[in-house]
């Protein structure tokens, strides 16, 4: 049986917006695959940011709810691909799909240094919708100057199609039954108006549905066109995401038992453009096909599915079984008389050793925590690797310990695994871990 289920006590009653908290989280592709769960495939703003050409890799979110999301961990980072740019980074909004047994992730990436102009669709492949995959190289004849964000529709007969496109340019064409090549050459999708970049198709009702942002100035929104058939011609249907008050707008359009979402993106947690966190707010049909406006609510969904059960494999860790160091103190909570680690200033640090990673692989860690921050900065190393910094959000008060965050990390097998936070920014209150190893 599969272990992912998170600590009770991070269980949540609505999945809140933007529903990914801990790392910074863009351009969501979702998919229900064959395990009942559904998954987002997402870009990963590193922080901090260099404008958004440091993203150099992917994590893959699932949830059985729609409220509580597991970090399934890194699927690729750009040192996985051999043909990619040698600075690495420039990893853009990715999709997934699933045929014949394998899933297939397609993620663009610029194959030399002059970036923009060397854009290449690079395929990884894997058994399994959330970790092994491999790199396939990149799909020959697509991509060049712009040419971003693929998305991939597997239609109900079988065949797939590829979208993708930038600078007001969206294509489109049949991939061949590898999934790994195109048929014919990537034709012009004819009919959408004021095309800016992420495409994403989807089918309902034997009606094709584009979904793509548009060039308003600095404040995308979405809109979309239908069409009968998969590469058109589209009819054009409107505007239904209004701006999230971010500079870039991407999502994806996709129903979990019975109900259709929006997934897209914001910058609600960080205020900056190239930090953005991934939201999801339900999706509704008009009688004739068309697409209501999104409602962008800060409560997001309820539960669909009863919560997922705790991880019998986990163990917890509390701060006084860490090491302290950097000026970093053990004090007293004063409201749970528990001991916390209190991580005052830039450079204080909190270390657990011996932490079990059981057989070794994935693991996810759950943190308590407490800030009267907005938003405190965590520095995660896990072995002596430099991880991206963690999001930890304000709790009103440095004694109530209620904030949450977790992130998937990959552990060794045994007990000498070195996990260690150091503060950046913020005055920060660390009460305890609970590291739950993947069984698969
Ligand atoms: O995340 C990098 C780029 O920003 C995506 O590829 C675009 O769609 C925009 O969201």
């Amino acid at each position: 049986m599969r272990h992912i289920g998170m600590p009770t006590d991070f269980l949540k009653e609505t999945s809140q917006n933007p529903v990914l908290t801990t790392i910074f989280t863009a351009d969501p592709s979702a998919h229900v695959w064959e395990d009942g769960r559904i998954y987002i495939y997402a870009s990963h703003d590193m922080d901090p940011a260099r404008g958004c050409d440091l993203m150099d890799r992917y994590h893959v979110f699932s949830s059985e709810d729609m409220v509580n999301w597991v970090d399934e961990g890194e699927i690729l980072s750009s040192d996985d691909v051999s043909w990619g740019r040698p600075e690495g980074g420039f990893m853009w909004a990715p999709d997934c799909a699933f045929k014949n047994g394998t899933y297939y992730f397609y993620y663009p990436h610029p194959s030399g240094s002059n970036g923009n102009g060397s854009w290449k669709m690079g395929v990884a492949t894997s058994q399994h919708p959330r970790s092994g995959f491999t790199d396939q190289g990149y799909i020959v004849g697509l991509g060049g100057f712009a040419m971003i964000d693929p998305c991939v529709l597997v239609d109900d007969d079988g065949r797939a199609y590829m979208y993708y496109g930038g600078g007001s340019r969206c294509a489109g064409g049949e991939l061949n039954d590898d999934m790994l090549s195109i048929k014919e050459d990537m034709q012009d999708m004819v009919g959408l108006e004021d095309f800016h970049e992420a495409a994403w198709v989807f089918k309902r009702n034997h009606l094709y549905y584009l979904t793509y942002s548009d060039n308003l100035d600095n404040l995308n929104r979405m809109r979309y066109a239908t069409s009968t058939s998969p590469l058109g011609p589209w009819t054009y249907r409107g505007i239904f995401l209004e701006p999230t008050g971010c500079s870039t707008s991407h999502g994806s359009v996709a129903e979990f038992k019975g109900q259709w979402y929006m997934f897209y993106h914001n910058q609600a947690i960080s205020d900056l453009g190239n930090l953005r966190s991934v939201c999801i707010d339900p999706l509704f049909f008009n009688e004739d096909g068309t697409i209501q406006t999104v409602i962008q609510t800060k409560e997001g969904i309820h539960p669909v599915a009863p919560a997922p059960v705790p991880n019998p494999n986990a163990t917890t860790y509390s701060v006084e079984n860490g090491t302290l160091g950097g000026g970093a103190l053990f004090v007293t909570n004063e409201l749970s008389k528990s001991i916390v680690s209190h991580l005052p200033m830039p450079g204080s640090y909190c270390q657990f050793d011996h932490v079990d990673g059981a057989r070794g692989g994935r693991a996810a860690i759950y943190i308590r925590y407490a800030t009267t921050e907005r938003l405190t900065k965590l520095h995660l190393t896990v072995n002596g690797d430099d991880l991206s910094l963690l999001n930890a959000l304000s709790t009103g008060s440095l004694t109530d310990t209620v904030g949450r965050a977790s992130i998937t990390v990959q552990l060794q097998p045994g007990q000498d695994n070195h996990i260690r936070f150091t503060a950046v920014t913020g005055d920060i209150c660390l009460e305890s871990i609970t590291v739950s190893p993947f069984s698969d």
